[in-house]
């Protein structure tokens, strides 16, 4: 879990009782507003990625739920949201952060054994972005970026994602404001498509792939 007030990580043990719960803290010293459990480190453990006012922290994760020291990368002024996955074919995991404050995005590659690569920032794809989610777009099965733009009017930005990172940002205008993002095969066909939420008024854009 991710606190803003109490700028720290709380760790929810599931017991197999189902209902109780133990709750243990690691050290923290900033703001998270999303965090991500993947496998980075390549091991058996799961890890946590969080987003900080200027970056990310990794909490690599060890035996028995507990998690080594933060590793911290500098990523944008304020990110907002955090994905995990691979992007390019080296079979490391890799890092992608949407910050709110610049509207760019930024990608961090991963270098095996949980340790990442400088943020290396894509042109702006909005003034504020608000969520990023990975999505095959055009169906050429390299991962794309879809973003959105949270402000009024909004707007979801593709960036195609080739051999070597993604290409300028393209934007599909929605509805006011939109901020959440869900990816899914809403129509008939094989694309991927994308649904944005929006704070106000409350709607919901659906993008059909083209
Ligand atoms: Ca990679
Ligand atoms: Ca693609
Ligand atoms: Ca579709």
């Amino acid at each position: 879990m991710a606190g803003e007030e109490a700028n720290s990580i709380s760790i929810l043990h599931g017991r197999s009782a189902g209902s109780s719960r133990r709750r243990r803290r690691s050290p923290a010293s900033t703001t998270r507003s999303r965090s991500r459990a993947a496998k980075l480190a390549g091991d058996h453990y799961t890890d946590l990625v969080c987003t900080t006012d200027d970056g990310i922290s990794v909490f690599r994760g060890k035996k028995g739920g507990k998690f080594h020291g933060e590793e911290t990368y500098a990523a944008g002024e304020g990110p907002n949201d955090v994905i995990v996955g691979r992007v390019d074919k080296d079979r490391k995991p890799d890092v992608v952060v949407a910050d709110y404050s610049s509207g760019r995005v930024f990608l961090l590659r991963g270098k095996g054994h949980g340790k990442l690569g400088d943020a290396k920032p894509y042109p702006a794809v909005s003034n504020s972005a608000a969520g990023v989610r990975f999505i095959d777009y055009d169906g050429d099965k390299h991962r794309d970026l879809a973003v959105t733009d949270s402000n009024n009017p909004g707007s979801v930005s593709i960036l195609l994602g080739k051999s070597h990172g993604f290409e300028a940002p393209k934007s599909f205008p929605v509805d006011v404001d939109p901020y959440g993002l869900a990816v899914g095969r809403f129509d008939e066909d094989k694309r991927q498509d994308i649904a944005a939420s929006s704070y106000d008024p409350g709607a919901i854009s659906i993008l059909l792939s083209k």
